[in-house]
């Protein structure tokens, strides 16, 4: 027996489900996860030594791809000085200046441990600005596991496609009313019902949970000026998006002002980091400035900062890398649609910068429920085809896919090749 089979039934006595996140799971593409030893560049490589190339990256983070000397030197150097202190250290200032420099339309960042932690305490910091209780999130949009947003959830919910999550209460749930993604129609209405109560509208600004979404012409624009209207703050949620899709993440790319901002993954270059940003004003009502409370033993640690450090002053110092991954990116996806279309097979590609996603659909992919019409078996079968080709897609068809900079054309065009393989087995 494979070691990773091995190994995820021994994982299964002591973890539940084998994994540490459900995603990671296979739930989605079933069989039973590959359990990796390391990675180097663009590619992983399992416990068995089999080698694939990475279309993950750990869900976003590895943007410079695996190992990259500038993030193993810097925290290797760190380790030296020790992980932790639970005081404050210049490595949590440079980077808190460097992303406000990086990012626009912010003037304070709080560091927390992950995506969750940073839309939970934006969540309570908007509900506390505003005095109002009630959210607004968008079906199939993820932000991360808390109470709060786990209604009508992308990403692993969508997955294992979970109505209601037990233990989230009514009394929670009743706060978050949920919207059509693209659709400003179905947000205006919820407005109308709801005068006066909604705090914040919270926003995968290019959906990365339902696959890759992209917002539709001046959909953002259109859902700014509607928050300003009714006195709601709009929060871009770029923990995936953020410095992935530019220097300024998403608001750069679409030059539009969101008043909170969530980060997470390529900020921590792979160690646990979230973040979440705004103005002065709005930030300093977190404690110990303001009442609103929001801790962490290990918020800016040192180890995390060094790696995202690196990893941030990378992309600060060398832009060519986005058009890099922008072209990288257009050559997989228009590869993908060529061979589809040679084929005969309907396909819908969907790609903002470095996050692409495939739906086996002739129709457009533009909120949840057109991800979910599309042909969500044949994804599965060309999941496993492509892992058994050595090529390591994201285990649900509700994912989006991340490219590095270390992936090389021939890895691109090989992804191609093995893609027309597949659907020449009319699978
Ligand atoms: P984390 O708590 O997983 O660090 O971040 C939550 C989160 C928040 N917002 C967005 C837009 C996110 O994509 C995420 C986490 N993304 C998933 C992948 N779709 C993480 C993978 C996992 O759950 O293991």
């Amino acid at each position: 027996m494979e070691k990773s089979l091995q190994l995820f039934n021994r994982a299964s006595h002591s973890i539940p489900g084998g994994v540490n996140s459900p995603v990671r799971a296979f739930k989605g593409v079933g069989g039973t996860p590959v359990f990796m030893e390391s990675a180097k560049g663009a590619y992983l490589f399992d416990v068995d030594g089999n080698r694939y190339i990475d279309y993950i990256n750990s869900w976003g983070p590895m943007i410079l791809g695996h190992a990259h000397p500038a993030v193993t030197d810097a925290v290797y150097e760190q380790l030296l000085k020790s992980s932790s202190f639970g005081a404050p250290t210049e490595l949590e200032v440079d980077m808190a200046d460097l992303i406000v420099k990086m990012v626009p339309n912010i003037d304070m960042i709080r560091m927390v441990n992950s995506g969750t932690e940073a839309c939970m305490s934006a969540l309570r910091l908007a509900r506390a600005y505003t005095g109002k209780n009630k959210i607004i999130k968008f079906d199939g949009c993820y932000h991360g596991h808390a109470d709060s947003f786990l209604i009508k959830s992308g990403s692993g919910v969508a997955t294992l496609q979970i109505q209601h999550v037990p233990g989230v209460t009514q009394t929670t749930a009743s706060d978050t009313l949920t919207a059509n993604y693209n659709d400003l129609e179905s947000v205006k209405k919820i407005f109308t019902e709801h005068p006066n109560q909604i705090a914040a509208v919270f926003i995968e600004p290019v959906a990365g949970n339902m696959g890759c979404v992209p917002p539709i012409h001046n959909f953002l624009q259109q859902l700014r000026a509607l928050c300003t209207k009714e006195n709601a703050l709009l929060v871009f949620d770029e923990v995936m998006t953020g410095f992935r899709l530019a220097p300024g993440g998403a608001q750069e790319l679409y030059n539009v002002k969101a008043d909170l901002l969530t980060f997470g993954k390529i900020i921590g270059g792979g160690l646990p980091v979230g973040a979440y940003a705004g103005s002065k004003e709005i930030m300093e009502k977190i404690a110990p400035v303001g009442n609103v409370y929001q801790a962490g033993t290990l918020s800016g640690n040192p180890l995390a900062m060094a790696a995202g450090l690196a990893v941030l002053a990378t992309l600060h110092e060398n832009p060519a890398i986005y058009s890099s991954l922008e072209t990288k990116t257009k050559q997989l996806g228009d590869g993908l649609t060529r061979v589809c279309k040679e084929q005969g097979v309907p396909v819908t590609i969907n790609r903002v910068g470095s996050m692409l996603s495939v739906h086996f659909t002739d129709k457009p992919v533009i909120d949840f429920a057109s991800a979910q019409a599309a042909d969500v078996d044949r994804f599965k079968k060309y999941f496993h085809f492509m892992l058994r080709a050595g090529v390591y897609l994201a285990p649900s068809a509700f994912e989006s896919w991340f490219i590095c900079e270390s992936l090389s054309a021939s890895d691109i065009e090989y992804t191609i090749s093995k893609t027309s393989e597949f659907l020449k087995t009319r699978a």
